[in-house]
């Protein structure tokens, strides 16, 4: 049965999708669905409007349902619906690698494509390794993640992720993996606005880890700028900085990985444009499409790609993609969402409103077990003291009371995130701020 808008399902029906990150038996007693969109709004199937405060899934940055881009994925899906990119090719995929390699920055100009974040970690690590070997440089394995760093689902994502539910049920991961620290202090940091400034030593203990396993074993160090699934974890000033120099000193890559900060998040259209750091390379994926269709895009620097151009020229240089690579749909609809983005201003529009946010989430500093604020650009996250015994229990009740009251946030344990459209105005800042402040008060 396909769902219309506004029907509601009947509840047997939800029992065949085994859903992604969810408690499938507790979603399936009292299911939120959703069935309808446009610009910064959802519609449930029982008809009620909802506010997106969190772009979709950190995604939808121009906002839902845009016509230029439903129209450009309908005029493709018509024309031209999957063509192969192994040693074939179609004009714009490579019309779209060449825009997006001016948005990048200096040197990022190589676009590899994917089918989303976890596809473009994995193969930025492969790069990184085989890279290093491309150089004759092959005891250049190990690579190097960060506590409480998400990197997607695949088996390099999780190894180099230190998220310690996505890891501890699927044994033994990568070998030759290890972890920086991660960077969120309360003690030192909390409420702080913006980055905080307490922490930038925390970057030395990759010095330690080159210490522990020697450089010529380790090809990469791989960190989210801001990391977003693990609650909206910040680099302190000047810790992206110092992270670009060890790795500099021992010829060791760095890997932003921006599947949330790219395409406008920060107020550049990436957050290494933000932070003044250029990494080796860049992995991308959710607002490159605007959600509309699954895409994910690795920038590489051109020492790293020209690397791999030596040999015969029949030699393929690099094994591995993917079927749908720089799918077509995918394509037409990256375009689209570029336009937009370009015309209407949008990567740079979350640094003109990151002082109105900042002082708007900050607004919640106070209310009922709030202990801690967090903004950069456009994200926010508001931590509410765990109930005793329960962790993850408050925020569970804040996300499904904003819910009810219209407005979809985002919860990682005790913490609220917040990455609305990049087209959001006062009055949608003002709602959802208004409308968490009523649920703070109200949940025990
Ligand atoms: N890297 C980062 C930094 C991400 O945030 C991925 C990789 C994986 O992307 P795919 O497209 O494979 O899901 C992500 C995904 C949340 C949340 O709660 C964040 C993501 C996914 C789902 C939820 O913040 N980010």
């Amino acid at each position: 049965m396909s769902a219309q808008p506004n029907v509601p399902l009947p509840n047997h029906d939800l029992d065949a999708f085994w859903m992604p990150f969810t408690a499938n038996r507790q979603f399936k007693a009292k299911p939120r669905l959703l069935s309808r969109a446009s610009g910064m709004h959802y519609w449930t199937s029982d008809g009620r409007e909802i506010l997106d405060a969190v772009a979709g899934l950190w995604c939808v940055n121009a906002g839902h349902t845009r016509k230029e881009i439903t129209d450009a994925i309908a005029r493709q899906a018509a024309t031209m619906e999957f063509a192969p990119t192994f040693q074939m090719g179609h004009p714009i995929a490579f019309e779209l690698a060449t825009r997006l390699a001016q948005l990048t920055p200096p040197g990022l100009d190589r676009v590899f494509f994917t089918n989303s974040g976890s596809e473009s970690v994995d193969t930025a690590l492969k790069i990184a390794i085989a890279y290093h070997r491309a150089r004759g440089d092959a005891s250049r394995t190990r690579l190097i993640g960060r506590e409480k760093g998400y990197h997607g689902v695949g088996f390099g994502g999780i190894s180099v992720g230190g998220m310690v539910n996505n890891r501890k049920f699927f044994g033994s991961l990568l070998p030759g993996v290890d972890h920086l620290p991660h960077t969120l202090d309360l003690e030192h940091n909390a409420f702080s606005k913006g980055l905080p400034l307490w922490g930038a030593h925390l970057a030395n203990d990759l010095e330690r880890i080159v210490a522990l396993h020697d450089a010529s074993t380790i090809a990469a160090v791989i960190v989210e700028p801001i990391s977003g699934s693990a609650g909206v974890v910040l680099p302190p000033v000047g810790y992206l900085k110092r992270l670009r120099e060890i790795c500099d000193k021992h010829g060791i890559l760095l890997i932003f990985d921006e599947v949330i900060t790219g395409f406008g998040r920060t107020g550049k259209p990436f957050a290494a444009q933000s932070f003044d750091v250029t990494p080796d390379m860049i992995t991308s994926a959710k607002g490159l499409t605007n959600g509309a269709v699954p895409m994910g895009a690795v920038f590489a620097q051109r020492k790293v790609h020209d690397a791999f151009m030596q040999g015969p020229e029949n030699a393929i240089e690099l094994f591995h993609g993917y079927t749908y690579s720089a799918h077509p749909l995918a394509c037409a609809a990256a375009l689209a969402t570029l336009d937009i983005y370009q015309r209407d201003g949008l990567l740079t529009r979350a640094a003109s409103l990151s002082p109105r946010w900042e002082e708007a989430v900050h607004s919640l500093k106070g209310s009922p077990h709030v202990i801690d604020v967090r903004n950069y650009g456009l994200i926010g996250a508001i931590e509410f003291e765990p109930r005793s015994g329960k962790p993850g229990a408050r925020g569970y009740d804040i996300f499904t009371k904003c819910f009810e009251r219209g407005v979809m946030v985002r919860q990682t344990a005790d913490i609220i995130a917040l990455s609305p459209p990049l087209i959001v105005e006062d009055k949608h800042i003002d709602q959802i701020m208004s409308t968490l402040k009523q649920v703070a008060a109200e949940t025990a």
